[in-house]
């Protein structure tokens, strides 16, 4: 055996470009930075100041605060629509559809979810990459998971912060999905300027939906799977649900829910669910109610993210978890009631 010179470095690298380059590497993007990479569509810094938006660092939330605000005044130019139904209705294969037709026409297509179980599964969009195929090769299209967090609030906060961005780097479109069940659905309408929702064809869960109030949220009712064996029976349901979206009082915008069949599998009717929120849209703006919607949520996440705050800095202090505990003890041994145990920590939070 015979030991071998080893290779030398070749002359010909530049120390000075390695060093660069592992410089260059290492060194986070400053907030300026990210801000000028996000204005120039830029979808890595996108996804880095989105993660920032998600993060509970408070380092990482200050920064997050700054480019929200570098980025506000190029936000706001998008068609932000809220896309909702109960699970396996067809969603994720109606955003595929949805998102590539538009993706052909032209626009640039971010989709977002909120989903109140991502805290477990880490949002079903991710899950649903593979449904999505097409659309996650998509260059126009940026798809983001849901983010995870304790409550519904902050989930919605943060992805309202996530839509101005998105806005900053240029996505035209902005894609909202969430599941149909609980609150989610108000918290993703109070976001939107269009809400639309999946139904099915005889599924029976049309007289719960009227109950929750969801109905009468939506600005347009897609009946999903109206194809093969299943197309009779969707005719039958949009005549239904149009007869039934008669029944309530004309909404604000002054535009009456639209009723449409499609087949996100097929690809059918999604063109007719594109024209709809185009009509909307063009009425809405000229009626002003557009306008006048985005400013309401914008009242309504100011005094959101004050209830946030509020919330957080009383229940994460340390003081007042000691004294909880002890007043919940007190409670359940009857020495307190519950409102004098909420004036005595109310106070014991002021005098601190
Ligand atoms: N026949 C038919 N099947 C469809 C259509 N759209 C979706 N499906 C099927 O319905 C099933 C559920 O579709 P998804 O897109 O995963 O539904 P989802 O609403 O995203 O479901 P969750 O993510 O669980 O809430 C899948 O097997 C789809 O292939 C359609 O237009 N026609
Ligand atoms: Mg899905």
């Amino acid at each position: 055996m015979q030991e071998q010179a080893g290779v030398s470095q070749p002359e010909t690298i530049n120390q000075n470009i390695i060093a660069a380059i592992k410089n260059r590497r290492e060194t986070k993007p400053t907030t300026q930075q990210l801000i000028d990479r996000i204005l120039e569509g830029n979808m890595t810094a996108l996804s880095r100041a989105i993660t920032l938006i998600e993060s509970t660092n408070k380092t990482h939330s200050l920064q997050a605060h700054d480019i929200i605000k570098g980025c506000l005044p190029h936000a706001n130019k998008s068609i932000r629509i809220g896309i909702t139904g109960v699970p396996g209705v067809g969603k994720s294969t109606f955003i595929e559809s949805f998102g590539t037709f538009l993706s052909k026409s032209g626009k640039k297509i971010a989709v977002l979810a909120i989903d109140p179980s991502s805290s477990i599964t880490k949002g079903s969009i991710l899950g649903d990459k593979t449904r999505m195929e097409d659309l996650v090769k998509d260059t126009n299209v940026y798809i983001r998971p849901s983010p995870s967090g304790e409550s519904l609030g902050g989930v919605a906060r943060k992805t309202r912060e996530t839509i101005i961005l998105c806005e900053a780097a240029g996505f035209d479109t902005i894609l909202i999905e969430t599941v149909g069940v609980g609150q989610s659905e108000t918290a993703v309408h109070s976001m939107v300027d269009f809400f639309l929702l999946l139904k099915l064809a005889g599924a029976g869960d049309e007289l719960q939906g009227i109950k929750r109030g969801i109905i009468e949220m939506a600005d347009s009712i897609a009946i999903n799977k109206a194809d093969g064996d299943n197309l009779k029976a969707a005719k039958i349901a949009k005549v239904e649900f149009n007869r039934a979206l008669h029944l309530y009082p004309e909404k604000d915008s002054a535009w009456q829910p639209k009723v449409v069949l499609c087949s996100a599998l097929h690809n059918e009717g999604i063109d007719t669910v594109w024209e709809t929120i185009n009509t909307y849209v063009n009425q809405t703006q000229s009626n002003g109610y557009f306008e006048k919607r985005r400013q309401e949520q914008n009242k309504f996440w100011l005094i959101e993210t004050i209830k946030d705050h509020l919330h957080a800095d009383f229940f994460n202090n340390d003081v007042i978890k000691k004294a909880l505990k002890l007043q919940l003890g007190l409670i359940e041994a009857q020495k307190t009631t519950p409102f004098a145990a909420a004036d005595y920590l109310l106070h014991l939070k002021t005098d601190l």
